[in-house]
This record gives structure tokens, C-alpha cells and sequence, in this order.
């Protein structure tokens, strides 16, 4: 996938986001009755805050303009993500009886098709990257009685130390700190990548502007996101964050979970090593 605008300003990676968005396959399923189930809640919704609060014409002209502006700058990923995926992540979760590792949101940063790694593997990084902490991150993907599941994938991205995200910021290689790692037979991975640093999402456009507008903060957890798949499993998608970290307890996208808190240590050669294992729900 190429790009051919982006730059570290909140309209060049919300254009970058929406065009991904809209060139994934979306497979919806959706149909009239269901729809005709939501309008009427949703705008039920809708009138309720504003005739609690008594909203003004003013007010619903700024609205109607930061809608605008949302749009124009390519932030609904951006904002639906960091403001209204996490609910959907917890119905859908709710609705089944999953034991298995706990799920968080994807958010827009999530590319398809990474490269494979082995399952012992360094992430692609550049250079100037390894000046970073290091942080081994290792341990094995599993059913739900422990059962190493080998051949299982590992999808791993995350941001560079500066906060930016390989195809979502200029001047970074495509694939740069995103891989798709392989378990061995045991099911397990050994991850070589960097630390990665608390993340303040783009506040220079509209996300920001509504941030700004309550007295709010842009940033999340330093963070790691994943999905692990394996056939006949249900697929994991969910995000692991750093026990002690800064905004762990006021993620801006609320997404954080006890049990998705890493605690490294440091080894003999002063890397953050870390074990982590996933287990995979069968799939229903
Ligand atoms: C991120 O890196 C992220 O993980 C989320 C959920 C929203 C914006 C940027
Ligand atoms: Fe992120």
C-alpha cells in the first residue's frame, strides 16, 4: 500500500487511515430491519442530550462544522476509534463465554499482510530505532488448557519512539516495527523490538480541537497491539501495555485492562525482557 500524502500533521495520517479504512474489504452485515431496530434509539439518543442540556444554535453550529472538519481531515477512524471502539469491543466480547485472552480495541493503525518473521525473530526497525530500550517479548500461543498451538500468527505493530506509526507518518519504511511472526511447534515466539513510548494521538486537527473543547488529554499507555490467529480459534485482537506506566489509569481511548499489563525485567545485557502467552478460545 502506498500513500501519496503523509505527513505527521493530524490530516496526514487521518487521510492515510481513511483511505485504508476504505479500501479494506468491509463485510458488513447489516440489514433494514436491524437498522430500522437503531435509527429510532439513536436519535432517541440524540434529542435526549440535547434537550437535557437545552443545546443552542450556536452550539449545534459548532457541532455541525466539527463534523465537517472530522471529515475533511480524514479523523473518523481516528475519532470512532479512540472514543467509540471500545464499546463495541466489550458487547461483542460480552455475547459469548470467552476464557481465553482478553481483547482490546484495533484502532486505525492496523495494516493487513505484514511480512512473516520466524518465531524467533527482530522486528524491522531502522537504525536510528535501536537506540531505543530493547524489549524482548516472548512466551507461546495456546488453547485454552494450555495446549501450544505451533504454526499460530502473531501480528505485531507498533509506534516508534517518537509516537509515529510506518504508513501513517512520512520518511518511514513501510513495514517498520509491523511483522507477522510464526509460532514454532510449541506454539512459541521469542520478539525482539524496541520499548515503546506513551502515545499522544494527532492533536492538531478536529480529534484534538474536541479534546481541547472539554478540558481533555490526547495521550494513550506506551503500548504494543496484536491479533493472534490460529485456525479453528477464535482470532485475538487486543493490545498489552506497561504496568506503572504513565496515563495507564486515563487512557484518552480507554482501553486498557488489568489483565493486559506487562511487567519486564531487565536482563545481564540491559534488555527489557518480557513473557506474555496467548490463549485462543475455540471458535463457536
Ligand atoms: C493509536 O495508536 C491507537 O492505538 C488508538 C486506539 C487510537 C489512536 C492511535
Ligand atoms: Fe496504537
Amino acid at each position: 500500500m502506498t500513500h501519496s500524502e503523509i505527513n505527521p500533521t493530524a490530516k496526514g495520517s487521518g487521510t492515510a487511515a481513511t483511505d485504508k479504512f476504505k479500501h479494506e474489504a468491509i463485510k458488513s452485515d447489516t440489514s433494514t430491519e436491524r437498522a430500522n431496530e437503531i435509527y429510532k434509539d439513536l436519535l432517541a439518543a440524540i434529542a435526549d442530550v440535547a434537550h437535557k442540556h437545552e443545546v443552542t444554535y450556536d452550539e449545534y453550529r459548532v457541532l455541525k462544522n466539527w463534523m465537517i472538519q472530522v471529515g475533511e481531515y480524514g479523523e473518523w477512524p481516528l475519532w470512532l476509534d479512540v472514543f467509540v471502539e471500545h464499546e463495541i469491543e466489550k458487547i461483542n466480547y460480552n455475547r459469548h463465554h470467552y476464557t481465553g485472552t482478553k481483547g482490546s480495541i484495533e484502532g486505525p493503525y492496523y495494516v493487513e499482510n505484514s511480512p512473516e518473521l520466524p518465531w524467533k525473530c527482530e522486528m524491522p526497525m531502522r537504525e536510528q530505532d535501536k537506540a531505543a530500550q530493547p524489549l524482548i517479548f516472548q512466551g507461546q500461543v495456546t488453547d485454552v488448557d494450555g495446549k501450544g498451538l505451533g504454526g499460530a500468527t502473531v501480528e505485531l505493530w507498533h509506534a516508534d519512539e517518537e509516537g509515529f506509526y510506518s504508513q501513517f507518518a512520512p520518511g518511514i519504511p513501510e513495514w517498520n516495527l509491523r511483522g507477522t511472526i510464526v509460532t514454532n511447534e510449541n506454539g512459541e515466539y521469542e520478539i525482539k523490538t524496541l520499548q515503546p513510548a506513551p502515545y499522544q494521538i494527532p492533536a492538531d486537527g478536529p480529534t484534538g480541537w474536541f479534546i481541547e473543547s472539554y478540558g481533555g488529554h490526547p495521550w494513550r499507555p506506551a503500548h504494543l497491539h496484536l491479533k493472534v490467529k490460529s485456525p479453528g480459534y477464535r482470532e485475538i485482537t487486543t493490545q498489552l501495555y506497561f504496568q506503572g506506566g504513565e496515563w495507564i489509569d486515563n487512557d484518552v481511548a480507554t482501553a486498557v485492562k488489568p489483565e493486559l499489563l506487562l511487567d519486564p525485567q531487565t536482563d545481564a545485557d540491559s534488555n527489557n525482557i518480557v513473557n506474555y502467552s496467548f490463549a485462543l478460545d475455540k471458535k463457536e
